[in-house]
C-alpha cells in the first residue's frame, strides 16, 4: 500500500473511531436554578430572550413561527398528539431540551448549560411554592397572572383545584413576551401574552419528594414511565402533569398540553424530569440504559384511558422526527439519547 493511502486509511479509521466512540469528555453541568449565580441567571434569561428575536427555521411547516424560540413551540404543538403517552415520551423530551440548550449556546452566545427546576425544594408548603426562586420577578421567570374564574369556561378540559391565576403574567422578564402559537392545537400566528395560573395546592399534592418517589420504586422502564406520565385526571397526575399544572392551572400556558413550551419554564421543568430519568437509569445503568418500552401510538395500552387499544412497543431503533431542528438528520433514534453522555448528548446533572 502506498504511504499516502495508508495515511488516508489511518485518517479514515481515526475519524471512524472518533464517531463511534463519540467522546464526551467535558459534559455540560446542568444545575438547579437557585444554585446559579445572579450573573448566570441573567445570562440564561438573556439567551432565551435572544432566541425570541432570531429568525425561525420551521416557518415553512408551522406558519405561526416568528423566531427560533417559536421553532420549539411549533414543533411541540404539531407533535403533541404523537409524543405524549407513548414509549418515546421521555427520549423525545430529552432530545428536545438538549437541542434547545445547544441553540441557546450556539446562536445566542450562552456559555452555560440548561438549568433545571427541582420543584420538590419548593412544594413542601403552599407558601414555599409561591416563594420559589424560579418565580422571582428580578432573578427568575416572573410570577402568576391575575385570577380568572374558569368554573364555567367550557373550553377548559381539566379544572384544576386551588387555581389562583389565569391571566397574563404581571412581572418578570417575559412580561412583554408574545406567545405566537396556540393555545391548543394551533400552528397559525396568534400572538398572545404568557399566562400563568398557579395552583399551590396541586404543587403540594403532586411535587413533594414523597410523590416524586413512586417512579423510583419501579425496576422496569415500562413501569417507571407509567408512574411518571400518570393519567389525565387530577387524581392520576404525577410529577410530569403536576409540574405543568401547578404553574399552568387550567388557563396558563404551562398547563396547555400543546403550547406549554411557550412558557420558558417548560424547559426547566423538563430538564428536571430528564434529571430524574437519568437518576433512575444510573441505579443499574448497564441494564436501564437499554431499557425502553411503551406504545408507539398515543392512548394505547398502558395509556388506553378512553377505550381499550394496543399498539406495538417502541424499540431502541425507533426513529423520532425532529424536522430540521436536529442538525445532520431530522430523525433521531431512541438509542442515540439513552445515555446523557454518549451518542448525541454530553451533559450531566449537578
Ligand atoms: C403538523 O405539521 C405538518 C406539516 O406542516 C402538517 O402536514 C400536519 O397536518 C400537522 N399536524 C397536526 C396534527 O397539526
Ligand atoms: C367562580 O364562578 C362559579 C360559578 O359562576 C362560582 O360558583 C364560584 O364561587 C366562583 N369562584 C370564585 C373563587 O369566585
Ligand atoms: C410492551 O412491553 C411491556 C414491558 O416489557 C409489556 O408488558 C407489554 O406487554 C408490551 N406490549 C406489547 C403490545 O407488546
Ligand atoms: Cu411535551
Amino acid at each position: 500500500m502506498h504511504s499516502f493511502s495508508k495515511f488516508v486509511s489511518a485518517l479514515a479509521f481515526g475519524l471512524l473511531l472518533s464517531q463511534v466512540a463519540a467522546t464526551c469528555t467535558r459534559p455540560l453541568q446542568r444545575k438547579e436554578w437557585r444554585t446559579l449565580r445572579a450573573s448566570e441567571k441573567q445570562a440564561y434569561i438573556k439567551a432565551v430572550r435572544c432566541m425570541q428575536t432570531k429568525p425561525g427555521l420551521l416557518g415553512d411547516l408551522y406558519p405561526g413561527v416568528r423566531s427560533r424560540f417559536d421553532d420549539f413551540l411549533g414543533l411541540h404543538i404539531n407533535q403533541t398528539d404523537f409524543i405524549h403517552f407513548v414509549g418515546f415520551f421521555q427520549p423525545w423530551h430529552r432530545f428536545f431540551v438538549a437541542t434547545y440548550e445547544a441553540s441557546l449556546r450556539s446562536e445566542c452566545g450562552y456559555t452555560g448549560a440548561q438549568p433545571y427546576w427541582d420543584w420538590s425544594l419548593d412544594s413542601w408548603s403552599e407558601a414555599a411554592f409561591l416563594a420559589s426562586p424560579v418565580f422571582d420577578p428580578a432573578t427568575g421567570f416572573g410570577g402568576n397572572g391575575p385570577y380568572i374564574n374558569s368554573t364555567d369556561d367550557a373550553s377548559v378540559r381539566l379544572h384544576i383545584p386551588g387555581k389562583t391565576g389565569g391571566g397574563c403574567v404581571l412581572n418578570g422578564p417575559f412580561l412583554d413576551m408574545s406567545v405566537n402559537m396556540g393555545p391548543g392545537l394551533n400552528n397559525d400566528y396568534n400572538p398572545h401574552c404568557l399566562t400563568r395560573d398557579f395552583s399551590p395546592w396541586l404543587a403540594t399534592q403532586k411535587l413533594q419528594f414523597i410523590n416524586s418517589f413512586t417512579p423510583f420504586l419501579q425496576t422496569t422502564f415500562s413501569k417507571f414511565d407509567v408512574a411518571v406520565q400518570g393519567s389525565i385526571d387530577v387524581a392520576g397526575l404525577t410529577y410530569h402533569g403536576g409540574g405543568h399544572l401547578s404553574v399552568g392551572g387550567d388557563l396558563g400556558t404551562m398547563g396547555d398540553v400543546y403550547a406549554s413550551p411557550g412558557d420558558p419554564l417548560f424547559f426547566l421543568h423538563h430538564a428536571n424530569m430528564d434529571r430524574l430519568w437519568n437518576l433512575w437509569q444510573r441505579v443499574d445503568f448497564s441494564r436501564r440504559s437499554k431499557d425502553i418500552a411503551g406504545p408507539t401510538v398515543q392512548f394505547t395500552a398502558p395509556f388506553d384511558f378512553f377505550e381499550p387499544a394496543t399498539s406495538t412497543n417502541v424499540t431502541l431503533d425507533y426513529a423520532m422526527d425532529f424536522k430540521h431542528l436536529a442538525s445532520s438528520s431530522s430523525s433521531v433514534k431512541i438509542s442515540e439519547v439513552m445515555d446523557i453522555q454518549a451518542g448525541r448528548l454530553c451533559y450531566t446533572y449537578v
